[in-house]
């Protein structure tokens, strides 16, 4: 009879702490990204105070939170949205970046002796083609990842996989032969166009018209560019412009 009590109390004690709430809220830097507000604005005595009321009140829906830390004035919110913005006197953003909808984004930076180079970009990894990773960029406010420079090449080749052939933003749709990178509709350089494709490529003409990172499996030289079909399907990488951070 003991027994069934110590193991009646046990599952009550599992279950009544399985009910917690916990929750990160960070501080959140995207200025491309804003809360969708849940309630009316409320005092608070503090940011702790503004998390707690959030949880309390709007318990399965509260993602986050402004809060003003002169005001005192705190407002509760759910998802992302980039159809609103804030006001400066709402203060501060803090949102649970476990429920964020972008969660494969990160800072990624490389350093050499004589240069440095960043990118904010998520890695994804289930194949689409070209038009559906365009698209599916555009769609989280980035861009498909351009390497305008050797180190950014380099970054981008940190960030994937020598596993994966990747798209990587950059086509010439619109002109033959022109091929343009993905944020500002600029030709690549002379100098980076040779560095990136080994000869023969590109070679595709009419038929080839969207560029991609190969693989080590591949038939042209790894990790170089290779203009390709647009609708093969590869992982891609989305960037957004650092500008917008
Ligand atoms: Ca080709």
């Amino acid at each position: 009879m003991a027994l069934l009590v110590l193991i009646y109390l046990f599952v009550f004690v599992c279950a009544t702490l399985s009910q917690e709430t916990y929750m990160t809220f960070v501080k959140h830097t995207l200025r491309w990204a804003w809360p969708t507000l849940l309630g009316p604005a409320r005092s608070v005595r503090s940011r702790l105070d503004c998390a707690i009321h959030c949880l309390q009140s709007f318990p399965s829906s509260c993602h986050g939170y402004l809060y003003n830390e002169s005001t005192k004035i705190c407002k509760p919110s759910s998802g992302l949205s980039p159809y609103s913005s804030p006001e400066p006197s709402d203060g501060d953003f803090y949102f649970n970046d476990s429920q964020s909808s972008y969660p494969d984004f990160r800072h990624h930076t490389l350093l050499n002796e004589t240069q440095s180079v960043s990118a904010y970009a998520g890695y994804f990894t289930k194949p689409l083609t070209y038009t559906e990773a365009q698209a599916t960029c555009q769609s989280m406010h980035s861009h498909l990842f351009v390497a305008k420079s050797v180190i950014k090449y380099f970054l981008f080749l940190n960030i994937t996989t020598k596993e994966y052939s990747d798209w990587i933003g950059l086509d010439d749709l619109a002109n033959e032969g022109r091929f343009v990178w993905a944020d500002d509709g600029q030709e690549i350089d002379v100098y980076m166009k040779s560095y990136l494709f080994v000869s023969p490529q590109p070679d595709g003409q009419r038929n080839e018209n969207c560029v991609y990172k190969t693989s080590i499996h591949d038939t042209v030289k790894a990790l170089t560019f290779n203009d390709a079909n647009c609708s093969l399907t590869f992982s891609y990488v989305c960037e957004v412009d650092l500008s917008l951070i």
